[in-house]
């Protein structure tokens, strides 16, 4: 049995994707950043730092959703990424580590332009670099993909990557890197990727298409 505590648009849906590539039988249980669920006792004993992905795994918890997508392919879908030995193991943990240091770039600019409500408590500085240093991740991850994907297939590394591209197209203009619309074209492509949205739920965190840096 495997449950998924999630949070529209959130680092969570990385896990519901891989999911749905997995062909995996799971329960989503929806949360919310507003009515306070993810601070209550109950998930804090599953997420210590009251965050989402959190996963029941056959009666294991486990949060971090890079340890999760591990768990799930080394454990279910061994197809979805390079196992011990592989020549291509090391690369592969490589780029799904790399998901969160894209990730944390995201993290900065969505409190930047959307947790931080008003004008006084943003720095158009911090918007502009971390846009600048979010491109730079994603112009590696393209430039790693090519034609294809980060590995020789298609891998939990490009769902834990290809998130970063999901939501990293609203702070930073995918044109301008060489690959990157193409690789988010070939994500969007997947069918396992669209039922992965079907099922995310209503927009909790991003309504806008494009959060521009501010001039400077
Ligand atoms: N490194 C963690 C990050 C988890 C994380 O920060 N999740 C965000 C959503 S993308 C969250 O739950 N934020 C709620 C909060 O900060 O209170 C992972 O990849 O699972």
């Amino acid at each position: 049995m495997i449950r998924l505590w999630h949070v529209p648009q959130s680092r969570s849906f990385r896990v519901l994707w891989l999911l749905e590539e997995m062909g995996a039988a799971y329960q989503v249980i929806p949360c919310s950043f507003l009515d306070g669920s993810l601070r209550a006792a109950e998930h804090l004993a599953r997420s210590p730092a009251g965050r989402v992905p959190a996963a029941e795994i056959d009666g294991q918890a486990l949060f971090e959703s890079g340890a999760i997508l591990q768990l799930l392919v080394e454990t279910r879908a061994p197809d979805l990424a390079p196992g011990p030995g592989d020549a291509e193991r090391a690369a592969w943990l490589q780029w799904l580590h790399f998901a969160e240091t894209i990730g944390a770039h995201l993290a900065n600019l969505t409190q930047q332009h959307i947790v931080l409500r008003e004008d006084w408590m943003r720095s158009p500085t911090v918007m502009r670099l971390e846009a600048r240093r979010l491109a730079i991740c994603l112009q590696a991850a393209a430039a790693q993909a090519g034609d294809g994907w980060l590995l020789e297939r298609f891998s939990a590394a490009d769902v834990a990557v290809g998130y970063g591209f999901v939501i990293g197209q609203r702070f930073v203009d995918l044109g301008d890197i060489p690959g990157a619309q193409a690789y988010l074209e070939r994500i969007a492509a997947r069918p396992a990727f669209q039922r992965a949205l079907e099922r995310d739920g209503p927009a909790q965190i991003y309504t806008r298409d494009f959060y521009s840096p501010p001039e400077g």
